[in-house]
């Protein structure tokens, strides 16, 4: 009998879809100009992070559970973080570490260290070179910088290709690609060229339900409605990545800056909406001028972590099956949560599904959705009071493939007393 195609995630993807959650960093001559883009005409001798220490970044990330770092090696001004051969508009001109400092590498070992995987965010758009009229001759600036990025500091867990300012533009994508092939196998690519990880489309943080793993295009940016042209190489299954910045909508630091941080609440719901929607949650918090997030932002990444581990970290029982999961709880709980995983090395062959729980012999659904993939969190409105609670796949292209069905509650006293 024949059986109908069904994408499938590469080891890699796979892989980076268990991290599922990223902290970014956006760090650079803005930093010390109070921009978020910055034109490319400010002087290098304006970036002077006195205190810089990338262990505070990437123990940050680490602390709040956050399981891979991306920094913006270079955004769209064109300042480069390290040291590159390419231009003098770089951290070489700066008085930082007497121009002998590499930001790059201080992240790249911090990340080592931390043991936690570690990215960069490059961007093609560069509002400083000189070359970048010329297509040809900025293709070639362009892939010299990758390609000391990707030679030069270790495995690299992702590389962001930013569509901002680059509507409409061309650059050598097989060419580019052939690099990231080259030198980085591994590593995941963000959404232009042939990638492994789209955009979600907004920098909201959020995936809007159902996240499909597959996808024929994304957004090219924020700035149109167009869809990025993928290379012909690009996978059936391009799992979504949600980047947000933890203070409005600011990436960078600014003095002074009145844009709230996001309150623990609504980080929690976007994690609930973006990881417990199948993709990947890209967190920004950015180091201020002394080069140190400032305590707020840790303080705020800390809590988040807690709180995720608090609702997250110690499930009541946990299963897997096919198409019927069921647990039985030794006695009544308050369900608060469930969490679905498909073994998605198998392909999402989950198209719809219901969580029933039993209530004197009645059985009532206390959940529903459509697509799970990597992960579904249902958070419940009410708590439900039940000691038998089953999963049940409605509709699926193939025999479906529960990795996990999990319940949670928030009164852990339960757990500490059945747990041995
Ligand atoms: C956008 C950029 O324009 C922002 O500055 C930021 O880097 C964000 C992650 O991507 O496209």
């Amino acid at each position: 009998m024949n059986e109908p195609y069904l994408a499938k995630p590469t080891q890699q993807q796979l892989a980076w879809q268990d991290l599922e959650r990223g902290m970014f960093c956006h760090f650079g001559l803005n930093t010390f100009c109070n921009r978020e883009w910055g034109e490319g005409s400010d002087s290098p001798e304006a970036f002077h992070p006195a205190e810089l220490d990338a262990r505070q970044w990437v123990r940050t990330a680490k602390q709040a559970g956050f399981r891979y770092f991306m920094l913006t090696a270079k955004h769209h001004d064109g300042f480069c973080l390290w040291p590159t051969k390419t231009t003098s508009y770089s951290v070489k001109s700066s008085l930082w570490r007497n121009g002998e400092g590499d930001v790059v590498r201080e992240c790249a070992e911090a990340c080592l260290e931390e043991g936690i995987g570690f990215g960069i965010y490059i961007s093609p758009w560069d509002r400083h070179d000189p070359r970048y009229p010329d297509e040809a001759a900025y293709d070639d600036v362009y892939c010299e910088q990758l390609t000391e990025l990707l030679t030069s500091y270790g495995e690299l867990v992702e590389v962001w290709f930013d569509g901002a300012g680059s509507e409409g533009r061309r650059y050598d994508w097989p060419r580019i690609m052939g690099l990231v092939k080259q030198y980085q196998p591994n590593a995941m690519v963000f959404n232009m060229g042939a990638p492994t990880v789209r955009w979600v489309g907004n920098e909201d943080g959020f995936a809007p339900y159902p996240c499909w793993n597959t996808a024929e295009a994304a957004r090219v940016s924020m700035f149109t409605n167009d869809m990025t042209a993928w290379l012909p190489e690009t996978p059936d299954w391009v799992p979504a990545e949600c980047p947000v910045p933890i203070r409005g909508n600011h990436w960078f630091w600014h003095p002074n800056d009145e844009t709230p941080l996001r309150s623990l609440e609504e980080l929690i719901d976007l994690y609930e909406r973006s990881v417990g929607h199948g993709a990947t949650l890209l967190l920004n918090a950015a180091p201020d001028s002394r080069g140190l997030i400032p305590d707020a932002e840790v303080q705020r990444m800390k809590e988040l972590g807690d709180e995720i581990k608090r609702r997250y970290a110690s499930p009541l029982a946990e299963s897997s099956g096919g198409r019927t999961v069921s647990i039985r709880l030794e006695r009544e709980a308050d369900i608060h949560r469930t969490v679905i995983m498909e073994q998605i090395e198998l392909g999402e062959r989950v198209q719809s599904y219901i969580v029933e729980a039993e209530s004197k012999g009645e059985w009532t659904v206390i959940a529903k959705g459509s697509a799970i993939g990597h992960k579904k969190i249902d958070p419940l409105i009410l708590p439900v009071r039940t000691s038998h609670i089953r999963l049940t796949v409605l509709e699926s292209t193939l025999e479906p493939h529960i990795r996990s069905f999990t319940v949670y509650s928030d009164n852990h006293s339960f757990y500490e007393e059945v747990t041995p």
